[in-house]
């Protein structure tokens, strides 16, 4: 299959490149690598030393003997190269990684809200304009993520997109509809994901685009059977307060001795998976596309659920780190359930790693291997959702 990934440079577009190139696809990244500008903006770097694009690529084809394209272009901003790239490349399948991803960094200063929305609505819009200007047959698999519904308010499982409603009609009877799961995104970055939904119900239904959207845990783990082969394909490992992610932070933490950061009472409890399960749902998800007059087919990406907290003791019984109880920068509910479906998947034939697997130990390894390069300056989480700190006081729905 000829495959675009648009965001292939990142952490989870990086991983799933190889992987489906290992897989014998043809694959084509495209990136405009702002994340490793945001990098230099926050005065960070990944834990981890990744190559430039082009020593990345050449070690692929030395290790594997398969050669992947790279094109650097802005999807929200180079309308015109991108339809160029369709036109050209005639894709299968894209693969949409390309948006600013961290809540956090999202929530910084009204700049980087604004940059937030203009990439991301607009790198998913302009694609589907580019798709249907160059009748483009492609089908289009986007990473959205589970914090589009919120966070299990209501107590039933999170259905897969779509939720089972019944109403009365004009005349009184009883019937059945189904409509898109309520949107209550906790951050401008996951509300950019709602808009993303619309346009792609819109684009769907005007223009019988075949689209997948995975809604996406938070990804755990770093490295998988590609980025392994050799230390110049190495995956980035994000550790800081704004793009950290809170199982690798506390794992990376543990590995430092710094003292694991929950925020609040850490009675969050969230949908987790694994790198390497998301690099093999994104290969299931193109080779199981919706049929043509399909509507949006939306699959819920995700493989455990864990309450933060819980977390943390599990990470704390295994190293003996500190647990420390920060005050939570976030406005979110405290604590709260969360039960998903995820069953599309599991029928589709993955077989999830868990965190009982062994792979928590191999983040330690890779977090102290690279121990030097970590700047514990940058460990906390210092974007404030609300302006001043009296006005965190109060509970998120
Ligand atoms: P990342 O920031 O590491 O990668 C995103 C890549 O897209 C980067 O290489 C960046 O340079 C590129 N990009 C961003 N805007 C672009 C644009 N306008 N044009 C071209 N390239 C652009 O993020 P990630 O962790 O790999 O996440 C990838 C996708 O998966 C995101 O859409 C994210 O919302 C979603 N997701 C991630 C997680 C997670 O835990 N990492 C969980 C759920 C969903
Ligand atoms: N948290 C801590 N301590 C930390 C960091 C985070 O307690 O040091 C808490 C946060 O307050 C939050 C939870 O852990 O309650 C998750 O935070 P996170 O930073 O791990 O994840 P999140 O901001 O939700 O975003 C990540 C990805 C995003 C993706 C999302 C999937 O960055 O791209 O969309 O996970 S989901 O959470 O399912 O919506």
């Amino acid at each position: 299959m000829k495959v675009v990934v648009l965001g292939g440079d990142g952490f989870c577009g990086w991983p799933t490149s190889l992987h489906l190139s290992s897989r014998g696809h043809d694959v084509t990244i495209v990136d405009n690598l702002s994340r490793r500008n945001i990098d230099n903006e926050l005065e960070i770097s990944s834990l981890t030393p990744i190559r430039p694009p082009g020593d990345r690529l050449a070690a692929w084809r030395q290790v594997s003997n398969h050669v992947i394209g790279f094109r650097n272009l802005d999807v929200a901003r180079d309308y015109d190269r991108l339809c160029a790239l369709l036109e050209h490349e005639r894709p299968d399948a894209i693969v949409h990684f390309a948006e600013q991803r961290a809540a956090p960094y999202s929530m910084k200063s009204a700049r980087h809200k604004r940059y937030t929305v203009d990439n991301n609505v607009n790198a998913t819009h302009n694609l589907l304009a580019a798709m249907v200007e160059t009748a483009c047959e492609a089908h289009l698999v986007h990473l959205g993520t589970m914090g589009v519904y919120g966070y299990g308010s209501t107590g039933a499982p999170i259905p897969e997109g779509y939720l089972p409603v019944r109403i009365r009609d004009g005349a009184g009877n009883w019937v059945d509809r189904e409509i898109l799961h309520p949107a209550n995104p906790g951050s401008v970055y996951h509300m950019t994901k709602v808009l993303d939904q619309q346009l792609f119900f819109y684009y769907n239904k005007n223009d019988s685009l075949r689209i997948t959207d995975l809604h996406q845990g938070i990804v755990w783990g770093t490295q998988t059977p590609e980025t392994e082969r050799d230390e110049r394909l190495i995956n980035r490992f994000d550790y800081d307060g704004d793009y950290g992610t809170v199982l690798n932070r506390f794992l990376m933490q543990a590995a430092i001795g710094y003292p694991l950061t929950v925020h609040g009472t850490g009675g969050q409890t969230r949908a987790f998976i694994h790198i390497r399960d998301t690099v093999r749902c994104i290969e299931l998800a193109l080779l199981n596309p919706p049929e043509a007059g399909d509507r949006v087919l939306i699959r819920n990406q995700m493989t455990e659920t864990h309450r933060v907290r819980d977390l943390a003791r599990l990470v704390a019984r295994l190293t003996g780190a500190r647990i420390d109880f920060v005050d939570n920068p976030r406005f979110e509910a405290p604590d709260n359930d969360l039960a998903v479906e995820n069953r599309q998947f599991l029928e589709l034939g993955l077989r999830p790693v868990t965190l009982e697997e062994g792979l928590l130990q191999e983040v330690m390894e890779i977090a102290r291997r690279y121990s030097g390069r970590c700047n514990p300056d940058r460990i906390p989480c210092r974007s404030r959702w609300r302006r001043t700190h009296a006005a965190q006081i109060g509970t998120a729905p």
